[in-house]
Parts: structure tokens; C-alpha cells; sequence
């Protein structure tokens, strides 16, 4: 039976940096989801005879959103749709089943790193067919369906069973329920040399991967257990949360902390991995080093020769513009174009499309290459074991190897989260104002080679983003940026990034929070942000 079920425009479901995210007791709103997913499908045209694929990261809600979006995707006529047993997939796993099926598109329910639970947050990214996320024209056309939508389509039916492989059937619409591991893992034994990943761990090369109690769990368990041989004690939380244990699914040293003391013990497995809520990003560290997402980029840039999928070398690479430029020194060293996008996996899409770029990555941790169209977690972890596998090194050796070659580009991140929404506009929106006036000044140490809000003409299709953040530029090789986050969902979150090179051979191993000392007592001075925030320290720092 279809219902068309009349509806009203609901505020705000506009997608941010990826996806729309909100917290979970407003997407468990009547209608609110549903509101969602119906401008979705307006917004592409409608799926009258298309093929999607859907899955989730297993955050609360997801099974029954999951059940909610088949039977709509039902009453708007879709021919199939392709789902993860248990409406599981990882956003990597879901862009390469859109990829291998050569689907129309596909709905990921995450709002990746942010915490789960019904007290968390819920979120619906929509991809289109090359498997990545769907670029601002689409998003815009979906907002825009979200504002108008007067009624939502669903037919009436009982739930579907999909705790087990199969195909099922709901009104005209097939549903295959696939197995979320199995091609995914595929893949990456086609990218990667596993039998001397396998001989390397069993010569006796440890490692400790945290699932943070999110989706890539059963991928590890499958990848790195039952194909690499890792023991089953190298899997931490890997069976997946409603509400991930209470956490954060964010890997990074503030949210992975049990894993980084312990890489940081004496007694410390050789390599540790974490990865995020929905699989799209990664953290490395090696035993008593951790490896800025910034410097994992290059490293892999330097070395992806080594695995099998990339020893033709890559065509060019890509970063977002807020990561460290240690991409661009090896980019330089090996003739190969850099690009530098607005934050945001969509924007790599065209540049992946076009075989601009084979490899592209952000400083939020996340890495991936043109196998995919999204940043992809584990994947980075392989890209690591192979490598070291390759070198026969220490991560710290790999790192301290590829400071000495290339220079050292300190990096950290500093997050000041839920501030004042106004408050951090007007601070972005003054220095903006003031930007055509710092060329050239000298502030405390530091002199201003340039300074600009960030805009980005696609060098694809031509289009181009403004806004994207303010950029500062000095002479002595630092850089600041200022931007605010696209993906929180209470209040505003100011980003600041802070850079500084140091070409060695000196000065290589310093605390980077030292390193950095001039340029963040800049942004200070040139901000005032402490106060204007009042905040007297950041929330997280990277
Ligand atoms: C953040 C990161 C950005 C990343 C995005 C989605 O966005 O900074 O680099 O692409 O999250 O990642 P923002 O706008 O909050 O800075 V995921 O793994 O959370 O989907
Ligand atoms: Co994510």
C-alpha cells in the first residue's frame, strides 16, 4: 500500500561539510527523516527505476531509519536497492558498492565522528554515482527540495529481515542485502601486498587497531585477522555500539587516548591503528610516536610506490587547503602536480574523476586514492603496514627518515567547540575585513606574506567556492588558517591551524606545541580570540 503522506518544510536541513547531521532527537522526529530523504530524491530528480545503495555505521537509529528509507525508496520506485546485512556498511565500503554496481547513488546514515546514542547525533549523506559525496550543486538542489516538499511517499509494510545475505522483495523494489566486508575487503587485497604484510607480522611485527566500538570493527576482524594473520587480541572495541561505549568515534589523540598511552609505553606494539565512526578516517602512530594526519599524507605520497595498487606511481595529489604543505614538498621532489581544495571529501571528486589525482588526504585524518571516492580508514592503515612491511622499518625510523629528506612541517590543530555562533562569525568576518591590510605587517615575530579567504576555482569544471577560510601566510614559513566547522550541531566550532617548517637537519624533533609557539601567540594577538570567545584555552587540540 503507498501513502502519500502530506508534510511541512522542517528548518535547517541543509548539508554542511558532509551530510546533513543534527542531533539524534531531531532526526527521530516524526517526518523529520523522512522529510529528509524524500528532497533527496526530489532534489536528484527522482529514483524512478534507480539503483542506491544504503548502509549505516550502526549509530542508534540506524535499523530503523534504515527500514524507513527502503520503504520509501519503495514508494518512489526504485528498481534496487543495494543494503549491508544488518543496514551496516562503512561510508569506504558503501562508495565502492556504488562503484562495483554502477548504482545511481547512495544513502550513508553517519554523522561519522560525532558520538552516537539518542542523546547524540544522527546523520544522512547522500553520494552520487562515482561513489563519492554528493558536490554542492546537489546538495544545494537538495536543500532546496527541503524547502518546498509538501509530502513525503512511503508504502506500508512490515519490516524486512536483514540479518542474513539474499534477495528480498518490497513492493516493485528488489532489495539485496550483501555482505558489508566481503567486497571491500577484496578490494583492498587487490591495492595491497598482503602476503608480506602476513610474513611481516608473522616475523614478529605487533599491532594494536581501536574500532572505537563503530563500523570497522567487523572490517578489521575480516582484514586484518582472518587474511594478515594479526591476533584477535589486536582488535580493540571492535564489536560495533548503538552509542559506541559513550565515546567519541573520533581518532585522534584526545578522543583514542587509551590507545595512544599505550602506543606510548615502553612495551608498546610496533604500529597502532584507530579509525572513526563510519570508517573514513584514520589514526597512525608507531610505538612512542604519534604521525600528524598532515605527515601520514606525505609519508604515503613518498612510499605508495611500494604497494602493489600504486607502483605505476601516482598522477598528482591533492590535499585540503588547512593540511600542512609536507604533501607539497614531496609533491614538488617528485614532479608531480599538488592541489590545494576547500575542506570537504567533494571536492577531491572531479580531480579523482579526472585522473588529476591518485591520492589526496585532509588533516582531519583522512587518506584514501582514486580505488574509492571517499577518504577511507582502513585503507591508510594497509597503505602503513605495507609500506613498513616494504622498508622493514620503525614507524619512528619511516618519520625520522622522511624529515631528514624532506623538512619537518609542525602541525597542530586547536579547536574551540559549541562557542557563540555569532561571536565566531563576526571574529571571521573581522579579520576578513582586515585581511587586505595585513600584507606585509610585521606581527610580534612574524612577518605577513600574504593573506586571503580562500576561494577555490574547480580546475575540472571550472566552478568556484568562495568562503572557504581564511588563510595567512609568513615569511618565516609559518601559516595560520581560521575557519569555522561544517558538520557540529550545537553552537559553532572555530578551527585553527597552525603551521610551521622547519627544514632541518636541526630542530627536528621538537614538542610541536613549541614549535609552534610563534605563530599561535599571532593568531592571539591578531584575533583576540580568547576573549572574544571567552575561552581561555581550546577544547581540542590535534
Ligand atoms: C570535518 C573535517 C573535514 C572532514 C569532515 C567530514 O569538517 O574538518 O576535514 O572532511 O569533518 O569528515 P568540519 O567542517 O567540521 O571542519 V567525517 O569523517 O566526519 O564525515
Ligand atoms: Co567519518
Amino acid at each position: 500500500m503507498l501513502h502519500r503522506v502530506p508534510t511541512q518544510p522542517r528548518p535547517g536541513q541543509k548539508p554542511g561539510t558532509s551530510g546533513l547531521r543534527k542531533k539524534t532527537r531531531e532526526f527521530t522526529q516524526e517526518g523529520y527523516l523522512e522529510n529528509f530523504v524524500q528532497s533527496i530524491f526530489n532534489g536528484i530528480g527522482g529514483i524512478q527505476g534507480k539503483v542506491l545503495v544504503l548502509g549505516g555505521d550502526g549509530r542508534f537509529f540506524n535499523s530503523e531509519a534504515v527500514q524507513i528509507i527502503l520503504k520509501m525508496a519503495a514508494a518512489s520506485g526504485a528498481a534496487n536497492l543495494i543494503v549491508g546485512c544488518d543496514g551496516l556498511l562503512s561510508t569506504p565500503a558503501a562508495s565502492h558498492l556504488i562503484r562495483l554496481h554502477g548504482a545511481d547513488g547512495g544513502l550513508i546514515l553517519s554523522a561519522s565522528h560525532n558520538p552516537g546514542g539518542i542523546d547524540g547525533d544522527f546523520g544522512v549523506k547522500f553520494n552520487t554515482d562515482n561513489g563519492g559525496p554528493a558536490p554542492e550543486p546537489v546538495t544545494e538542489a537538495i536543500y532546496s527540495a527541503t524547502q518546498t516538499i509538501e509530502e513525503y511517499l512511503i508504502v506500508d509494510a512490515p519490516d524486512l529481515d536483514l540479518s542474513a545475505t539474499g534477495t528480498l522483495y518490497l513492493a516493485g523494489t528488489t532489495v539485496t542485502v550483501v555482505d558489508p566486508v566481503k567486497d571491500y575487503a577484496m578490494l583492498m587485497e587487490q591495492l595491497f601486498d598482503f602476503k608480506s604484510i602476513r610474513a611481516f607480522l608473522e616475523r614478529g611485527f605487533t599491532l594494536s587497531f581501536d574500532a572505537m566500538h563503530a563500523v570497522t570493527g567487523p572490517y578489521a576482524r575480516e582484514i586484518l585477522v582472518n587474511r594478515l594473520g594479526a591476533s584477535e587480541t589486536a582488535l580493540l572495541n571492535a564489536t560495533p555500539l548503538p552509542d559506541f561505549g559513550g565515546g567519541h568515534p573520533d581518532p585522534n589523540p584526545v578522543w583514542a587516548h587509551d590507545l595512544v598511552a599505550a602506543m606510548m609505553a615502553p612495551d608498546a606494539p610496533d604500529f597502532g591503528a584507530a579509525s572513526d565512526g563510519d570508517g573514513d578516517r584514520n589514526m597512525i602512530l608507531g610505538r612512542g610516536t604519534y604521525v600528524t594526519p598532515s605527515d601520514s599524507l606525505a609519508v604515503i605520497a613518498a612510499n605508495a610506490h611500494l604497494a602493489p595498487g600504486y607502483a605505476k606511481g601516482l598522477s598528482g595529489v591533492a590535499r585540503s587547503m588547512p593540511s600542512s604543505s609536507a604533501l607539497d614538498r614531496v609533491a614538488a621532489a617528485k614532479g608531480l602536480e599538488c592541489f590545494a581544495t576547500p575542506t570537504g571529501w567533494k571536492y577531491f571528486g572531479n580531480l579523482l574523476d579526472a585522473g588529476r589525482v591518485s591520492l589526496c588526504g585532509e588533516e582531519s585524518a583522512g587518506t584514501g586514492s582514486d580505488h574509492i571516492r571517499e577518504k577511507d580508514g582502513l585503507w591508510a592503515v594497509l597503505m602503513w603496514l605495507n609500506i613498513l612491511a616494504a622498508r622493514d622499518m620503525s614507524v619512528s625510523e619511516i618519520m625520522t627518515s622522511h624529515w631528514r629528506r624532506f623538512g619537518r612541517n609542525y602541525y597542530s590543530r586547536h579547536d574551540y567547540e559549541e562557542v557563540d555562533a555569532e561571536a565566531a562569525a563576526l571574529l571571521i568576518d573581522d579579520l576578513r575585513s582586515r585581511l587586505d591590510a595585513l600584507a606585509g605587517a610585521e606581527i610580534g615575530p612574524l612577518t605577513v606574506r600574504s593573506a586571503e579567504d580562500f576561494s577555490y576555482a574547480d580546475p575540472v569544471d571550472g566552478s568556484v567556492t568562495t568562503h572557504q577560510g581564511i588563510q595567512i601566510a609568513f615569511s618565516e614559513g609559518a601559516r595560520l588558517v581560521l575557519r569555522l566547522s561544517g558538520t557540529g550541531t550545537a553552537g559553532a566550532t572555530l578551527r585553527v591551524y597552525l603551521e610551521q617548517f622547519t627544514p632541518g637537519p636541526d630542530g627536528l624533533d621538537h614538542d610541536p606545541q613549541d614549535a609552534l609557539a610563534d605563530v599561535i601567540a599571532v593568531c592571539d594577538a591578531l584575533t583576540n580570540l580568547k576573549a572574544r570567545l571567552g575561552r581561555t584555552r581550546p577544547d581540542v587540540i590535534t
